[in-house]
């Protein structure tokens, strides 16, 4: 591909390394203000970052200019979350000039690695949901869709988390203290969104909704290159401003804080990703928050719509609304209410045109992930849109009347009455792993499926290989590229040709000199993190992920005590050495979540401190566990922990990261697990446990846990140990809600699993031992994973839903 070569009459910068060098001191001296002699990293990192961003902007133009010019159909991905991390080497890279920037930066006698580390990760999303939408606006723009992402522009991302003597201790992200490079704020764009106030009928089926309180979501873009940076999309997030000016009344009167009232009232919204939302100002200002961005996006692209065309009705050929979760559902009422308030649209026709370009992608099963809003909040904080649900509500039941086999109203409908509350999200649906989808047909949304066959579809997920593969291990993308070219990159399922290289020695030989440089440099950052020594020669196990108890981060603390005990029990055996890393964070009021992280550390502590363990056992909990840490574990891992309850994880997307870095996964057959062990072959994974319709028999017939732990020694050693105070002798009692909770109720199936995990867990040893056996392996884990490729979902949404046209990537 002609990486940095721009179309005819596209002007861009120079990218040689003396264009580039030039563009930085100017940047440097210009834009941030400093020379070299006075320049931290922060400063170089700002102005190659302006270098970079000047290099995508004429794309970025040019880009616009032609989807305007074709007028083809824009693709809106709405999402609560964006976790995007840092940018600088994700830009460079699909530039293709990062390598000529490092070069630069030499001259100049400035680190790039260093530089790079200092740009903070944006953190506007807490876990898989917010990566996917990242990694779907690579794929976007790699496959050449006009794009928008569109979500808040969050003051402070997701918490910091530091450990202090174990536990999670959660601190205000500021991630845009040192400003962002990246952004471009739009004054001229910005849009009133209501809240509160009165609802007055007009003519037809138009109502004045007159809001109590009113505020100006202002945007922000940020451009989205794809590989090549032949497409540039947009992320545009939306920040909250008061819609008044400056009170200087109240101000010249000493009323200082009255004054700044309606600026922080404002900026509340937008304030922090997901507040606590335990009281009910907190569930009323998450409702805001979702309005809040929901409304912006539609009425932009509904400006942009109208600015070009007149009939309304095509509004469908035009634009594809993807909400990611519940969390935009606001955007089926509201979508009706613009057209049929503000543009004098019948309610059926207004509703059909909504069901044209909306489109649903669920991320969960768990009934508390749901949103169910109580009616009450909802018609106090938007009568207008509980008036149009209402309606919405009735039309349904007509349709549901019609269902064969018949199926209860009251089980689909978006009004549950009976919690009196407003269920959202019933439409165009998709789920992400072909297991999640069968579910949910089987399931949750089983009337919903019956009423309305063939709408719920399966999109399974994907990772952008650019920032998984490309930028993250630069060393295996070398090799990769020495034995079958680059054309992977924008395009994985060629990365299937790796595959006989598996039977090459010489090349499984460079592949593990590749694993142990990784592992090298990822213990180097545990020691910068952790203070705790590794031995890089060890096996490194690998579980990063948002800490729940379905995903059982519990599971593997629990074995990783019955293992220390076995160790103790036989120290001279030969035990293959082992490196435990845990990193994740957990939701602040989750409190479960949380002493299971206390937990970890002090098993941590009291094993890594025992001589009799040596160099065989370690166990480290990362924290802080974000974009930027990912990319430093993940190419470093040997073997991947998937180990949810089956039928709980809808889909994992770090599982696929794992696979295509050359790890082995240790998983049970839940979400995307599934379709990695029918594409690597069960050769080349260890599956274990009990599948999602065994977890639902067994919990029908009623699940006891006592059956396991007196089946299973080792299980009932860990537990007990746990129980009395092995691992927190100044707390005997800290961990009695876990020892309670796996002796009592076990929902998350812990003690059925626990002995065919352990005994995995052996199996795995066994094959680590051979190492030429186990490389063989990871190659093949590489080469296989092609197909998880975000570039493949986003292909299947543009096909399957959104109805575009996707360019050759
Ligand atoms: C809901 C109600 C109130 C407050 C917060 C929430 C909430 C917030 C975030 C519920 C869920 C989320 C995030 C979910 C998430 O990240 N899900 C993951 O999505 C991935 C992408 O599809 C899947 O791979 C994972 O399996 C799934 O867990």
């Amino acid at each position: 591909m002609d990486i940095a070569t721009p179309q005819a009459d596209v002007e861009v910068r120079g990218t040689s390394q003396t264009a580039l060098k030039k563009a930085i001191l100017e940047h440097l001296a210009y834009s941030v203000g400093k020379d070299a002699d006075h320049a931290v990293a922060r400063d170089w990192a700002v102005a190659l970052s302006l270098a970079a961003r000047d290099r995508v902007i004429d794309r970025w133009m040019q880009t616009t200019r032609e989807v305007y010019r074709t007028d083809a159909k824009r693709v809106y991905y709405l999402s609560m979350e964006f976790l995007i991390g840092r940018l600088l080497s994700d830009t460079l890279s699909n530039l293709g000039i990062l390598e000529t920037a490092k070069a630069a930066l030499d001259e100049l006698g400035v680190r790039y690695d260093t530089i790079a580390e200092s740009e903070p990760d944006a953190a506007l999303g807490n876990g898989g949901l917010g990566r996917l939408a990242a990694c779907f606006l690579d794929s976007m723009s790699n496959l050449g869709i006009p794009a928008y992402g569109h979500g808040i522009r969050y003051r402070h991302g997701l918490f910091r988390q530091k450990i202090g003597d174990g536990w999670q201790l959660e601190e205000a992200e500021d991630w845009l203290a040192q400003g962002n490079p990246w952004e471009f704020r739009r004054p001229e764009v910005h849009y009133p969104i209501g809240f509160g106030g009165v609802v007055a009928a007009a003519e037809g089926d138009r109502a004045v909704w007159t809001p109590g309180e009113t505020v100006l979501a202002a945007a922000f873009d940020t451009p989205v290159a794809g590989w090549g940076g032949h497409h540039v999309n947009t992320l545009r997030l939306w920040s909250a401003k008061p819609t008044g000016g400056f009170d200087l009344g109240h101000f010249n009167q000493g009323q200082f804080l009255e004054a700044a009232a309606p600026e922080v009232l404002a900026e509340t919204i937008c304030r922090v990703l997901y507040p606590d939302d335990t009281t009910p100002e907190g569930q009323e200002l998450r409702l805001k928050q979702e309005y809040f961005f929901t409304s912006a996006s539609l009425q932009d692209l509904l400006r942009r719509f109208v600015n070009h065309h007149d009939d309304l009705a095509r509004l469908p050929n035009h634009a594809a609304v993807q909400m990611n979760d519940t969390h935009p559902a606001i955007a089926v009422p509201e979508l009706v209410r613009l057209l049929v308030d503000d543009h004098g649209i019948g309610f059926d026709k207004a509703l059909e045109i909504t069901r044209g370009c909306l489109a649903y992608t669920n991320h969960t099963l768990l009934p508390e992930a749901l949103e169910r809003w109580p009616r009450g909040l909802v018609g106090a904080i938007l009568p207008r849109h509980l008036q149009l649900i209402e309606r919405i509500d009735q039309g349904f039941a007509t349709v549901v009347a019609k269902a064969q086999p018949p199926v209860d109203f009251e089980a689909v409908r978006i009004l549950d009455t009976g919690g009196d509350a407003v269920r959202m999200g019933n439409h165009r649906i998709n789920g992400v792993s072909a297991l999640h989808t069968d579910l949910m047909q089987r399931t949750v949304f089983h009337d919903l499926n019956t009423v309305l066959p063939g709408r719920i579809v399966n999109q399974t997920n994907g990772i952008t290989p650019r920032r998984w593969m490309k930028v993250c291990n630069p060393g295996l993308s070398k090799l990769v590229a020495q034995a079958i070219g680059d054309g992977w990159v924008g395009d994985l399922e060629r990365i299937e040709a790796l595959a006989p290289f598996a039977d090459d020695a010489g090349f499984r030989a460079d592949f593990r000199t590749v694993k142990q440089e990784n592992k090298r440099r990822l213990s180097d950052r545990i020691v910068a993190l952790t203070g705790q020594k590794v031995d890089p020669d060890a096996m490194f196990d690998v579980q990063i992920k948002r800490l729940h108890e379905y995903k059982r981060q519990l599971l593997n603390a629990l074995e990783a005590v019955a293992h220390y005990q076995a160790i103790q029990q036989a120290p001279d055996a030969d035990w293959q050495p082992r490196v435990k890393v845990i990193a994740g964070k957990a939701f602040p009021g989750y409190e479960m979540a949380k002493l299971i992280i206390k937990l970890i550390n002090d098993v941590a502590k009291v094993v890594n401190a025992d001589p009799a363990v040596r160099d065989r056992f370690k166990i480290v909990f990362l924290p802080n566990y974000n974009v930027s840490l990912a990319e430093v574990i993940i190419p470093a891992a040997e073997l991947s922990e998937q180990i949810s309850t089956a039928g709980m994880e809808a889909s994992g997307t770090g599982n696929m990261k794992f696979a295509l870095n050359g790890a082995l996964t240790i998983g049970t057959l839940d979400g995307a697990n599934v379709e990695i062990a029918e594409r690597v072959g069960a050769d080349n994974i260890f599956i274990f446990g009990l599948t999602a319709d065994e977890v639902a028999a067994a919990r029908a017939a009623g699940h006891d846990p006592c059956r396991y732990i007196d089946a299973s020694p080792a299980l009932a050693g860990a537990i007990d140990a746990i129980a009395s105070g092995a691992f927190s002798p100044d707390d005997p009692d800290r961990f009695r809600a876990i020892t309670d909770d796996l002796t009592g109720h076990d929902y998350f199936m812990v003690t059925a699993d626990f002995h065919a995990y352990a005994a995995a867990q052996r199996t795995v040893d066994g094959a680590y031992g051979d190492q030429d056996d186990w490389t063989q392996r990871a190659v093949l884990n590489t080469s296989h994973a092609g197909w998880f490729s975000s570039d493949r979902t986003i292909r299947g949404y543009a096909r399957d839903i959104w109805d575009v046209p996707v360019g050759t990537g």
